[in-house]
């Protein structure tokens, strides 16, 4: 039988376990990314683990995703992370050089190699056929001292691409439509790889807008065979010797098969807030517009900006919408700026900011209350633009910019029709990409520092003790489904600036859904939250467990989970427990609860089935799924403890 594509790769680096989905395997890594507010923890877990130099091929530290540097902490955290490039022998972007998955794509993402990254939207590679993971940073931390990476093996998804997108419609919206059929965790425990004639019809940077937003459908990576227009975009990067030909063999088997015919697709919106709530656009049409967004790691590069510039060119926006652009790298802002582009949007009455995460976590360009707002952006999730009750649509350049042209959400077809003289951009490449400049993508070999510089507010890494036997407490909160980690820890600029301070940080777990949380969990030394389906599902933030942790929280029971989310949980010690909707329905938030089994001796002896206590009163299971590993792991109080003692045992 023959092997997907995402399987030659993974064959290609496996060191323990077999390709059979479910089953646990452990993979060579060869490049990692991490960036500003994870890899901080990622670099104290470094240390603490006794690490002295990076092992993997390339590692690449970014600092994008608050780089206004508003507060002294901030800039505190970018200086310890250059600082940790150097010492430990990574790439270093400086704040402002642009966003990682941009910046990496560009520079370093090359066709056959596995990546893990502690940002969710790491698979964003996956578009010129690299197998790239996202994590949590202690698992960054350990792959690049040269650990394997563990993960469960996905089930590998064939989604056929078929035909050819016809005008107006984009790469935006076949993710957006894979995301109306499957919703937000339609692609858990899955690698989705690209196939078929339409695959042909898509440049580089198209496939990476699809595969970057794989994430929203909660998939594990996303992945395109490499050809012809995967070597011309190396070629116009100057990085064609990384090009290799891949792709699955003619006689592959997937585990399922999604159909996308191109040409059927039309201009689609996600409406507020959630990734998944797509209608066509001219659904919503009319509705009024007071901002809109380019950029982001999905839609901010060079090729998603043109489009826009080439719409607006010799016209104005709407006088009552603003239009905010910002690209996801200083490459391409610089080679808009070269060629003009951006003295054109200017002119039409769009701003411009640097090239940064940013408005994405809700840091600058904040709607207005009770407004709309159009963002080429990847997620929506209630809260995140930085005002709660905000209404976030997510779409194509396109679209946002024809809504800024009209001053409400239309679709840019009917727009190009009412205006006459209004075509279809399309997409265009530069013919030659211009290079970082040296100061602002830093080798490793020319490190400015040699040593570790933490300011007052980096503190380090508190650990947990070994599991107990008795675990359990009071349901201190019982959410609903889809809870994401910024409802968790939200990444806002005055929250973000204490990702290095673990303490602090606690201070705001959860506060989103109740700000009473975090007191009534160290009142009560500990307890146990309760949730809905799909629960962590977004970013890879590991605060969104460590912080738990820090407060005493030992167990989440929840119908399911979101993957990076569970292993963050293992990582930090805390027992995910996924029980039923019956016995979600029936437990209350205040109930006492009571994991019977001793926990300790069940976590480690492979016990699969808990029995919980309920007030003394009811009984109802909660299932374990776990791998061994991942039960040392929880047994011994997370994996920073866990391999501790690892190498204290060794030596
Ligand atoms: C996000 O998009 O939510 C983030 C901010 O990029 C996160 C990482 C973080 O919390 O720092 C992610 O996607 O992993
Ligand atoms: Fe940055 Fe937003 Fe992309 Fe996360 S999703 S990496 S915050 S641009």
């Amino acid at each position: 039988m023959g092997q997907t594509l995402t399987e030659k790769i993974l064959d290609d680096h496996l060191v323990e376990g077999e390709l059979t989905p479910g089953e646990e395997i452990g993979i060579e890594i060869d490049q990692v990314l991490t960036q500003d507010t994870t890899g901080t923890l990622v670099w104290l877990q470094f240390e603490a683990l006794g690490l002295e130099e990076v092992q993997t091929e390339l590692a690449a530290q970014y600092c994008d995703h608050q780089t206004y540097q508003f507060d002294f902490k901030n800039t505190d955290d970018h200086r310890f992370l250059r600082s940790a490039a150097g010492t430990f022998g990574a790439h270093f972007s400086r704040p402002g050089n642009g966003i990682c998955h941009n910046v990496h794509k560009e520079n370093f993402a090359a066709p056959g190699k596995t990546m893990l990254g502690s940002d969710s939207h790491t698979p964003t590679p996956g578009g010129l056929g690299e197998l790239a993971i996202g994590s949590g940073g202690l698992d960054v931390a350990v792959a690049m001292g040269g650990g394997a990476y563990y993960i469960e093996m996905p089930e590998v998804v064939n989604v056929r691409l078929e035909g050819e997108l016809p005008e107006w419609a984009t790469a935006k919206d076949v993710i957006l439509e894979l995301l109306r059929r499957l919703s937000v965790k339609g692609g858990v425990g899955k690698v989705l790889e690209y196939t078929g004639p339409g695959v042909e019809t898509l440049t580089v940077p198209e496939r990476t807008t699809i595969t970057n937003m794989g994430t929203e459908l909660g998939a594990t990576s996303s992945i395109f065979p490499t050809d012809e227009n995967t070597k011309d975009y190396l070629e116009r990067l100057g990085r064609e010797d990384v090009h290799v030909d891949i792709g699955p063999d003619e006689d592959a088997e997937y585990a399922d098969e999604i159909v996308v015919d191109l040409s059927e697709l039309e201009p689609l919106i996600a409406k507020p807030s959630m990734p998944d709530n797509v209608v066509p656009v001219s659904e919503v049409a009319g509705t009024d517009v007071d901002q809109v967004m380019i950029g982001s790691c999905t839609n901010g590069s060079y090729e998603d900006i043109l489009p826009g510039a080439k719409m607006l060119e010799g016209r104005n926006i709407d006088k009552k919408t603003e239009m905010i652009v910002a690209p996801g790298s200083k490459q391409a802002s610089e080679m808009l700026a070269r060629e003009g582009w951006t003295a054109e949007m200017m002119a039409a009455g769009v701003n411009f900011s640097e090239a940064t995460c940013g408005a994405c976590i809700g840091i600058g360009h904040v709607p207005a209350s009770d407004s709309v707002s159009l963002r080429t952006f990847n997620r929506n999730f209630e809260g995140r633009s930085g005002i709660e009750d905000d209404n976030v649509y997510l779409c194509s350049p396109e679209v946002a910019t024809a809504a800024a042209i009209a001053g409400e959400i239309v679709d840019p077809r009917d727009l190009a029709e009412e205006l006459g003289d209004l075509e279809a951009p399309g997409l265009e490449m530069p013919d030659q990409y211009i290079g970082n400049s040296e100061s602002d993508l830093i080798a490793p070999d020319e490190a400015v520092d040699d040593e570790l510089i933490k300011g007052p507010n980096i503190g380090d890494v508190p650990l947990k003790d070994p599991l107990e036997t008795e675990v359990g407490g009071e349901a201190l909160l019982k959410m609903t489904d889809n809870i994401t980690t910024d409802h968790i820890i939200p990444a806002t600029q005055d929250i973000l600036m204490y990702r290095s301070n673990v303490p602090k940080l606690s201070e705001f777990t959860l506060s989103r859904v109740d700000d009473t949380f975090a007191q009534r969990a160290l009142d009560s030394d500990g307890g146990v939250l309760v949730a809905g389906e799909n629960y962590g599902q977004g970013s890879s933030r590991e605060h969104a467990a460590l912080c738990p942790m820090y407060l005493g929280i030992e167990t989440v029971l929840a119908q399911s989970f979101a993957r990076i989310h569970k292993a963050n949980l293992f990582n930090f010690g805390i027992v995910p427990l996924e029980i039923n909707e019956e016995t979600y329905e029936k437990i209350e938030q205040g109930d006492d609860i009571e994991i019977v089994d001793d926990a300790a001796d069940a976590v480690r002896s492979g016990q699969e089935e808990f029995t919980i206590r309920v007030n003394d009163d009811w009984e109802a299971s909660g299932y374990l799924d776990a791998s061994e590993r991942e039960r040392e792991i929880l047994a011994a109080g997370g994996k920073l403890s866990h391999t501790k003692a690892q190498h204290e045992e060794g030596g």
